[in-house]
């Protein structure tokens, strides 16, 4: 007999997991939630995607779905009701762009906050996920171990000390944006959650309101924030609706603004280290990660790596944008202007993308 309930493999402390699980709620699909120890990993999760990641949620005929971008396409696509997609242009575009900020861009304040300011809270967790049943002290060790590399990646994404000042400045900033915007607006276009609520709750609930001190820090300094985020967590399922009219609120502006500023430039100049790479190894599958490049944040250079995955996200927004026809595009562009958008209008796209497991490869 076939259970009729989807199953997420995830876990609270994990980012992707936020994100589908707020997704779950909101579309009223029933799931069951289970915690990814080390037995799932190893019966369930490896098995099935061949590398370990969460969330992972199978669905009652059986299908395995990874990435929570394409769990959320796939049940957009065989669930009626109400959709997280707007479906009229700057708000689509705006809503795919922001998805992409909150999954890829927003990961570096995230993962600065947990290893630098969460450390031993969060290496425990780590230890009590994966082996629920250690004393406190075998979690602590088993914790230190498996989060290894989540806590490198901090460095790794950016989080070098000298640029902790303007990793903290941007976040800080960020809040009060979206402060000003949750007084007018409970989600980000209006009564309903789309995509781009659901890209930023994956930074702002597991590690940034989720984690002890990041919450106080939320609580304390952006409780308009915190309270969209509990709005996120248990939210009326399918109701609401988007602003009419196709309308970009003004207090998210400032949002857009500070991604245009941010993080478009490191796309561009990750789709230029893309193509090269591309060039010089023809027969190659692209990597996890092609080198470092330099980025600018509140007025400080850092460097970080270039993840082509961070592309395929664009890619989104992109093949969006291109399938618009010139009226509605003059509507997008002006939208694009006045929050400094130049860089996506005039954005050199690498090769065709597809998804290959935790990376991307030159589509065919
Ligand atoms: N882009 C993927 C990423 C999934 C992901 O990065 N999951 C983290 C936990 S939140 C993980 O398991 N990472 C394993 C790894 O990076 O090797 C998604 O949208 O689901």
């Amino acid at each position: 007999m076939q259970n009729e309930s989807y199953k997420l493999y995830g876990a609270d402390i994990s980012y992707f997991t936020g994100k589908v699980r707020a997704y779950l709620r909101w579309k009223n699909i029933p799931f069951e939630e289970i915690a990814s120890d080390a037995g799932v990993y190893k019966e369930i999760i490896l098995p099935r995607v061949g590398f370990p990641v969460i969330p992972v949620v199978i669905a009652p005929d059986g299908r395995c779905l990874q990435d929570s971008t394409e769990i959320i396409d796939t049940l957009e696509s065989c669930h009626t009701g109400p959709s997280v997609y707007p479906d009229t242009p700057r708000q689509r575009l705006a809503s795919l762009l922001l998805e992409t900020y909150g999954d890829e861009w927003l990961v570096i304040p995230a993962m600065h906050y947990r290893w630098h300011y969460n450390r031993d809270w969060a290496i425990q967790a780590f230890g009590a996920l994966n082996a629920p049943d250690a004393s406190a002290e075998q979690q602590r060790e088993i914790g230190a171990r498996r989060a290894g590399p989540f806590a490198n990646a901090a460095v790794l994404l950016g989080a070098e000390p000298h640029m902790h000042s303007a990793i903290e400045a941007s976040y800080e900033c960020l809040l009060a944006d979206l402060s000003r915007h949750f007084a007018c607006h409970p989600f980000l276009f209006g009564d309903r959650p789309s995509i781009a609520d659901f890209g930023l709750i994956g930074p702002l609930y597991a590690h940034q309101y989720r984690d002890p001190k990041s919450g106080d820090h939320m609580r304390k300094t952006a409780p308009l924030v915190a309270q969209w985020v509990e709005r996120m967590q248990n939210p009326i399922p399918l109701s609401g609706a988007f602003l009419p009219n196709d309308e970009i609120p003004q207090t998210l502006l400032p949002v857009l603004r500070r991604m245009f500023i941010e993080q478009l430039p490191v796309l561009a100049d990750s789709a230029r280290h893309v193509r090269q790479w591309i060039m010089e190894h023809p027969d190659e599958a692209l990597p996890r990660v092609i080198g470092k490049h330099a980025f600018m944040l509140e007025g400080r250079e850092g460097q970080r790596i270039i993840r082509p995955y961070s592309l395929w996200m664009l890619q989104r927004a992109r093949d969006y944008y291109r399938s618009l026809d010139s009226e509605n595009k003059a509507e997008t562009d002006a939208m694009l202007r006045t929050v400094g958008g130049e860089v996506f209008l005039g954005f050199e796209d690498p090769p065709r993308l597809a998804r290959a497991g935790l990376s991307v490869k030159v589509a065919q």
